[in-house]
């Protein structure tokens, strides 16, 4: 992108934490480059939030809560939902960021997923679509202008953040040499198209 980072643009690093990186619960293929990209990228940022995937055991989100195979698919109140192996349990190591992730450059650290009984891929709102983080209204709060985001999974958490992000009104870049995804079932192909319908423009690196 040729254009420079203007003084009100914000960066939403996604889930750059222990368990969606190799040897984590629920590693991301390379998922730890992301680190040194991002760290490049915060200092840059005004307005820099860290999203952190933050689960009490148990969470109905986990395959082990209904006695099933992680990466099947269940219903549950709010719709389908995709059964994840254990991860990001509130406290443990793999819900830490990265170790070399600079987390002390962000001034936001939203935390999702807590609530029991739902799920949230979103930094924005969760995923019965109406319970909200906040994060829409400490953007406005802090006059931000674009958000950029990047982080992981790119099919997952970073999507529906940048999906939202729109859908709270944003222009929103999505920094792809920053992200990795999971690619379960075509997902990162669904994530792309969903995310140019919504106009989220697709950056290879800035
Ligand atoms: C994520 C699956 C479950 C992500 C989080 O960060 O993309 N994916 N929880
Ligand atoms: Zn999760």
């Amino acid at each position: 992108m040729s254009d420079e980072i203007r003084p009100n643009d914000a960066l939403i690093v996604v889930d750059v934490q222990n368990d969606f990186c190799p040897g984590g619960a629920l590693a991301v293929a390379d998922g730890d480059a992301v680190v040194p990209l991002v760290n490049r990228l915060m200092p840059r940022f005004p307005i820099v939030v860290l999203t952190q995937d933050w689960h009490p055991a148990g969470h109905a989100s986990f395959a082990s809560a209904h006695g099933r195979a992680p990466f099947e698919t269940i219903d549950l109140d709010y719709g389908r939902q995709i059964l994840w192996p254990d991860h990001c349990v509130q406290g443990s190591r793999g819900a830490e960021f990265h170790p070399a992730l600079e987390a002390s450059r962000a001034q936001m650290i939203v935390r999702k997923g807590f609530h029991a009984g739902v799920d949230s891929y979103s930094g924005f709102v969760e995923a019965d679509r109406r319970t909200a983080t906040g994060l829409a209204g400490y953007l406005r709060d802090r006059g931000a202008g674009r958000v950029f985001v990047c982080g992981l999974a790119t099919d997952f958490c970073v999507a529906w953040t940048a999906l939202d992000a729109r859908a709270a009104g944003f222009p929103v870049v999505l920094v792809e040499d920053a992200c990795r995804a999971i690619d379960l079932d075509g997902s990162l192909d669904r994530a792309f198209a969903d995310m140019a319908a919504a106009g989220v423009e697709r950056v290879p690196a800035i």
